[in-house]
């Protein structure tokens, strides 16, 4: 069966995150990016959203690159093509290089409206079967050891089943170990965000005795090669976040032993066909994956969900609940996080309701390709 689209809509919007979120390279607070809306003849939607920030501080693509690229490349490729599969996808995009986060934007509403066509929900179409996943949270670089103490204590009183902090040169070290003293105990790991480089291992091998599940990204961002030198330097289990653009990026890696751990997101790796093929090698490796966020709405969130209930997706993601982040979401009902976990919707597709009202609320600007 075609899936034939009959328009694809980009609608703007504008949210204001809870609290400001501090990583490396920047805080985020306000977020503007835009949802994917494709719809086919029936009137079946399906939804998607783009992870790109407005400044390009996480990877080279912002918000009005997107826009350039679905616009003007990618959209026109759709057009010129019938899909039967949305795996077909990511192949006919090959031609446009990297832009993943563009490419995902797509790619994923196409996903949804595949699954809402065939009446199941876009977790049992990629092929996930858990019906609970397991939740961490990632708490951003603070303005003072006190308050990111408070801030897992709350953590983990939500029951969150890890803890990720943000770290950079100045806050590390010694905010680990003083959160391990705190905490003896619980599942901890640090982000990076590529805030070191070689000249630092000596330092970094102090963190192998606080028993950290992993230390996300330390070296630059387009880096496979050092990180390799760093593990067999360092006892703390390695993942790559920034640096995995792909199934070729993820082989290369474990083959070169720069992680033992991949973080994957579905926007940085140009959709959910290219996030399920890494899954699938991983797996076959024996590396654990685990879904990263983007500090996503509803949309991007729903998406999160059913990839993770895929089988290799065994430690908990940054997939915490709507509440987290934003005093009202875009979906209903919102994601919710309790005792760490989400329950995995079995509605069709995404499995959550867009919140009509709230989307408008939001929004300050759309466009409208029709087929
Ligand atoms: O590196 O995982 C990251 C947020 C923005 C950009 C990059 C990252 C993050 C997070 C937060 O760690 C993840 C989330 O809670 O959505
Ligand atoms: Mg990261």
């Amino acid at each position: 069966m075609t899936i034939s689209i009959k328009e694809i809509k980009l609608h703007l919007l504008k949210m204001t995150l809870n609290n400001p979120f501090t990583t490396s390279f920047g805080t985020f607070q306000e977020k503007e990016f835009f949802i994917t809306e494709s719809i086919d003849s029936d009137g079946n939607r399906g939804f998607g959203e783009s992870v790109a920030f407005p400044i390009p501080w996480y990877s080279e693509e912002s918000l009005k690159t997107n826009l350039h690229m679905i616009e003007d490349f990618l959209i026109p490729i759709l057009k010129r093509n019938e899909i039967q599969h949305p795996d077909e996808v990511t192949d006919l995009f090959k031609p446009i290089k990297r832009n993943n986060m563009a490419k995902s934007a797509l790619e994923g509403s196409i996903w949804d409206l595949y699954a809402k066509q065939n009446k199941m929900s876009l977790a049992k179409a990629l092929g996930g079967t858990k019906e609970k996943i397991e939740v961490g949270i990632s708490i951003g670089i603070k303005s003072s050891i006190e308050e990111l103490l408070s801030d897992i204590e709350t953590a983990l009183i939500d029951g969150y089943k890890r803890i990720k902090i943000k770290i950079k040169p100045g806050w590390d070290v010694d905010v680990l170990q003083q959160v391990r003293q705190h905490f003896p105990n619980i599942d901890l790991m640090a982000d990076a965000n590529s805030a070191y480089t070689l000249n630092d291992i000596s330092h970094l091998k102090k963190l192998d005795n606080l028993d950290l599940i992993m230390i996300e990204q330390p070296l630059a961002h387009d880096d496979i090669i050092d990180h390799a030198t760093l593990q067999k330097e360092v006892k703390t289990p390695i993942c790559l976040d920034e640096s995995i653009h792909s199934l070729e990026d993820a082989r290369k890696a474990i083959e070169l032993g720069s992680c033992q751990i991949i973080n994957i997101k579905i926007g940085r790796v140009g959709g959910l066909t290219e996030s399920k093929r890494i899954h699938d090698l991983c797996k076959e490796k024996n590396i654990p994956v685990w879904c990263g966020g983007m500090l996503e709405s509803g949309v991007g969130r729903a998406h999160n969900v059913a990839l993770t209930t895929l089988s290799q997706f065994i430690l908990p993601g940054d997939t915490a609940g709507s509440a987290q982040y934003w005093s009202k979401d875009i979906i209903t009902p919102e994601v919710i996080s309790k005792n760490g976990e989400i329950s995995v919707p079995n509605e069709i597709g995404i499995g959550y309701d867009i919140d009509e009202e709230a989307l408008n609320e939001y929004k300050i600007d759309s466009k409208i390709f029709k087929f």
